[in-house]
């Protein structure tokens, strides 16, 4: 099963076959961050072919639902050997009015498998939701995914909540996701940015203090 082929599926949308390839690509010892890699490829060609309108909206459902089958597979591969000790806290979700939670699940998995302690709040998620989510787990960092350009003000919104009630200085706010980038996240108030969720976690670990 070479990477090619890998991204050939998402491109090509074959849900039913997607799980064994990933399968098939892990038994013969190709490593689980290529093969995500090889997927991501995958599902930025959908996007380009979705802007080109060779792609509709049906075909960015079915290239969703592809990606999660593959995941299923790939995320207990993705698992990190050199699990920390210490639990940080983490509050993950996307923000409101999007509804794209393939990164963010991502993200979530690969902070888990680095040994934190992850409250997904899903998609759609407002500030009062975030807020509401510190004070019970005395979370020390808040992920937030937005992927469309419509929705990174939400960003701001948080932030300014988040200072309305006396909560910034106490958690550490990070950003992700295709229209940003480090310049707009701190322009939203953002501490801090990553492109993808493999440096997404070395970011966290940073700003946790462990690395
Ligand atoms: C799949 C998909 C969908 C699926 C989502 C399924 C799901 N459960 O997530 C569905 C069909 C629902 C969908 C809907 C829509 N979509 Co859509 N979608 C996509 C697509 C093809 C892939 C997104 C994806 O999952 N990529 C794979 C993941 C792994 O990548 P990622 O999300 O970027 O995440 C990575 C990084 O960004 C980063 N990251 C992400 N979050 C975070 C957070 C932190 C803290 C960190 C550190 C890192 C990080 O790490 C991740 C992994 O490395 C993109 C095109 C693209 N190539 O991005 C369009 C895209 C995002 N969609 C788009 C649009 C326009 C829409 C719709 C408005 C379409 C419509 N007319 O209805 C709706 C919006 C619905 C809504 N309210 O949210 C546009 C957005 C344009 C824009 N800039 O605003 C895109 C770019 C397509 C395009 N080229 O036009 N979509």
């Amino acid at each position: 099963m070479d990477f090619e082929k890998l991204t050939e599926l998402i491109i090509e949308l074959e849900v039913d076959d997607i799980a064994d390839a990933v399968q098939e690509a892990l038994d013969e010892g190709k490593d689980a961050f290529d093969i995500l890699n090889s997927l991501t490829i995958g599902m930025d060609e959908v996007g380009r072919r979705y802007e080109e309108k060779e792609y509709y909206l049906t075909e960015l459902v079915l290239a969703g639902e592809t990606m999660k089958e593959a995941f299923k597979i790939l995320r207990p591969a993705l698992a990190d050997s050199d699990k920390s000790e210490d639990k940080v806290k983490i509050i993950i979700g996307t923000v409101k009015g999007d509804n794209h939670d393939i990164g963010k699940n991502i993200l979530g998995s690969l902070l888990l498998s680095s040994g934190f302690e992850i409250y997904d709040l899903g998609m759609d998620v407002d500030e009062n939701r975030i807020i509401e989510k510190i004070r019970e787990t005395g979370a020390e960092i808040v992920a937030l995914s937005s992927l469309l350009t419509m929705t990174v003000e939400q960003i701001k919104v948080v932030h300014e909540a988040l200072k309305d009630v006396g909560l910034r200085d106490k958690v550490k706010l990070i950003v992700g996701g295709a229209p940003l980038n480090m310049e707009l996240a701190k322009k939203l108030g953002a501490d801090d940015f990553a492109d993808d969720a493999v440096d997404g976690v070395k970011h966290i670990k940073r700003l946790a203090g462990i690395e």
